[in-house]
């Protein structure tokens, strides 16, 4: 589908292509089986501006738009989909915010070095328990003299071990939930505050996911982001971009396990010829491609409707719904298609099971996607 691309999107596709299948593909097996955050390669990710596509050059981001931003993450994803939601969750969840709603001294504090991957960011919403239900946040801010105190627990903030710069969600005015909770930036060495349990997960082992501990945590006045009590249009303006992060993620296992797929299915022999010559195997292969390219094209849609500044909440829970269960079909069928050994090590295809299903999971469950497609559909 490259012929619906710019020229300038299709150079940057395969310059990413070109990084993830030399530099990340590689070593992403081995990393994810040591739990190792991939730093090297985030750094030279910054190094080639994959940090801050989407973002003026002003601050130090590439000039970029978000189809280009989408088409990176996809690359990533389809050798390492740990690297892709390191990138993604960096740059949709916390550059994102702050570029959209932060004051000219925010931005020009916070963007260069985070566009740039010197400093990596974390978005801290989820809580014990308010996980569909964010709006349900215990974390509290209250002002004492010129600082704002926070106090509470964080639950899965992605990057939460490595990054500097959180968005972190607290509860301002706690009689009113979603129209009582503010967004604050807080650095990672502000007293009071601290990492706590990094989960052990199921797959994408090579990112953080971590628990954010704040007790009496001192945040200076100046690093409310938006308005007060507006954190909650904050967090969900803020989703809806990470939503064409996560979908772009799905996209990219989803063709891993579709070429990695074809390639075996050629080369393995039964019953005296290679099993891609079995009807039963094509109509695996045609009916997750057809599904691989209907979901790509929800994304690319959604993605230039954010370009345009057009009202894309609906479309991005769509994109997201249809990639995230195209990824965990497309990985269900790739472990079929590889028999015993896509059960073991040996070959990528568990690990893409693995990566996929978070996919249905973070930024808004399927469950929550259609509520929110639902919503619009009846009002
Ligand atoms: N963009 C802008 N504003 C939005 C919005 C969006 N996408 N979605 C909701 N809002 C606004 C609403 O317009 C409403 O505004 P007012 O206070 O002015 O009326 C406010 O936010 C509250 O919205 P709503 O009443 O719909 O809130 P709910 O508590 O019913 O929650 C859902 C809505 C369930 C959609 C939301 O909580 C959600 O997305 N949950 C999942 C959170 C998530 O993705 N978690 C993953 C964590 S990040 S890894």
């Amino acid at each position: 589908m490259d012929y619906l691309l710019t020229e300038e999107q299709k150079m940057l596709k395969e310059m990413v292509s070109k990084f993830a299948q030399e530099k990340i593909g590689p070593v992403a097996s081995d990393n994810e089986k040591n739990h190792r955050y991939p730093e090297d390669i985030i750094k030279e990710a910054g190094e080639l501006g994959l940090m801050g596509i989407a973002y003026p050059t002003d601050y130090g981001g590439a000039g970029m738009d978000y189809v280009s931003y989408f088409l990176a993450v996809e690359e990533i994803s389809r050798w390492c989909a740990s690297t892709g939601v390191i990138v993604s969750a960096h740059s949709s969840l916390v550059c994102d915010p702050i570029y959209r709603f932060g004051t000219e001294e925010q931005k020009k504090k916070y963007l260069p070095d985070l566009l740039s991957g010197k400093r990596i960011g974390s978005f801290s919403l989820t809580e014990a328990g308010a996980g569909s239900d964010s709006g349900a946040t215990k974390t509290t801010a209250k002002l004492v003299a010129d600082k704002w105190v926070l106090n509470g627990s964080k639950l899965f903030a992605t990057n939460g071990k490595e990054a500097e710069v959180f968005i972190l969600i607290a509860s301002t005015d706690p009689s009113q939930k979603t129209r009582g909770v503010t967004a604050f930036i807080v650095e990672r060495d502000t007293p009071g505050y601290k990492i706590g349990k990094i989960e052990k997960k199921l797959g994408i082992k090579s990112s953080s996911t971590a628990e954010i501990i704040l007790e009496d945590c001192e945040v200076p006045k100046e690093n409310l982001l938006g308005e007060l009590n507006k954190g909650f249009k904050v967090a969900m303006v803020t989703l809806d971009g990470g939503r064409l992060g996560i979908a772009a993620q799905a996209l990219g296992i989803a063709r891993a396990c579709i070429e990695d797929s074809i390639k075996y299915a050629k080369e393995r022999f039964q019953f005296d010829q290679p099993i891609a010559s079995f009807q039963a195997i094509q109509w695996m292969l045609a009916d997750m491609w057809m599904e691989y390219e209907a979901a790509w094209l929800l994304n690319w849609r959604a993605s230039i409707m954010k370009d345009k500044g057009l009202n894309y909440s609906t479309e991005s829970a769509v994109a997201k719904l249809k990639a995230s269960e195209v990824a965990m079909d497309c990985a269900r069928k790739a472990v079929q298609i590889h028999g015993g050994y896509g059960y073991t090590e040996d070959f990528n295809v568990e690990r893409y099971y693995r990566d996929a299903k978070i996919t249905e999971i973070y930024e808004g469950t399927s469950e929550i996607q259609r509520l929110v497609i639902a919503r619009s559909l009846l009002k």
